[in-house]
């Protein structure tokens, strides 16, 4: 993303002459769907994203802060959810307790990405084998009908990361995971999280031979976090 608002910004140069700028995405404590909302760019939707009427939500939002004296845009008034509430109840934990209110303890994404500690026990089984983040909001939401898949290199999966079993990717050493996880955002979670996020969902795969050396093969793991997860994990498939 940050490529591409370079671009803007040089295209803005190139007509308004030399300007001040810094660019966010996701980086800072900048209300992004609010601002884009604001910028005429969509609504805020039940599942809490913004959702622009010809692309539906599968986008990142990134902006130029500037002193430019640009013209303003119109805000896009309209909210076109309905009654629809695929998202609410399509939500694997209940994360959306209200139209465009997410308890941020209880998704996914926070579990999985930014959760530092163990993950809340009671939480574990609703996760199933999401491993990093979730889009289940996002899946089922009609406005998404109208999504194109992107062309541009950097959105594509590296390293076939989405054709990995669990089985296989528990199996990787820390230096394995950084090389498998190089350019992806996957890497920031770390090799003790990944490690923490497979357990979990080995623990919600069916039960079978391969699924219990796996998580066995991490029983004695010189993290507590990996060995209590592995534990929860193990003892879904009935082993103490
Ligand atoms: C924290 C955060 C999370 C948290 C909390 C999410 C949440 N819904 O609050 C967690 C980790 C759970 C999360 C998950 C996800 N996120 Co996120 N997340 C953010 C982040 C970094 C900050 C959002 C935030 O909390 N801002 C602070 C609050 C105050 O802002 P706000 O909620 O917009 O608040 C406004 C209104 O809601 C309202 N308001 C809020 N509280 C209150 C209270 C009162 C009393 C009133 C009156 C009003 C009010 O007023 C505020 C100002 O207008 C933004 C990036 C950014 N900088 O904005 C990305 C962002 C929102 N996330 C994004 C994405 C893609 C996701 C995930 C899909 C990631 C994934 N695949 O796993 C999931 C989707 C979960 C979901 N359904 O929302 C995208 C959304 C893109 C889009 N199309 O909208 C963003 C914009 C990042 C980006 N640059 O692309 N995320
Ligand atoms: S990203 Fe997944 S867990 Fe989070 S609110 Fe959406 S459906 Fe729920």
């Amino acid at each position: 993303m940050r490529n591409p608002l370079k671009q803007l910004a040089d295209r803005i140069a190139e007509l308004a002459g030399p300007f001040g700028y810094r660019a966010f995405v996701d980086s800072a404590p900048v209300l992004e769907r609010a601002l884009a909302r604001n910028a005429g760019l969509g609504w805020i939707g039940k599942n809490a994203n913004l959702i622009d009427p010809k692309r539906g939500s599968w986008f990142f939002l990134g902006e130029l802060y500037t002193d430019l004296p640009l013209p303003h845009d119109s805000p896009e008034t309209g909210y076109y959810c309905g009654t629809c509430t695929r998202c609410i109840d399509a939500c694997p934990t209940g994360a959306i307790v209200a139209p465009n209110r997410v308890d941020a303890r209880r998704c996914i994404s926070y579990l999985t990405i930014e959760l530092h500690g163990p993950i809340p026990e009671d939480l574990r089984a609703l996760i199933g084998n999401r491993i990093y983040g979730c889009d289940d909001c996002q899946l089922v939401c009609p406005w998404n009908k109208f999504a194109q898949a992107s062309a541009e290199r950097d959105f594509a999966p590296r390293h076939a990361l989405d054709r990995i079993a669990l089985t296989e990717a528990i199996a990787w050493d820390e230096a394995e995971f950084l090389a498998r996880t190089e350019g992806s955002p996957i890497r920031r979670i770390g090799h003790e999280r990944w490690l923490r996020n497979i357990a979990v969902a080995l623990g919600n795969a069916p039960t079978g031979p391969a699924v219990i050396a796996a998580l066995q093969s991490r029983a004695t793991h010189p993290s507590e976090l990996v060995r209590e997860h592995v534990r929860w994990a193990l003892a879904r498939h009935g082993l103490a």
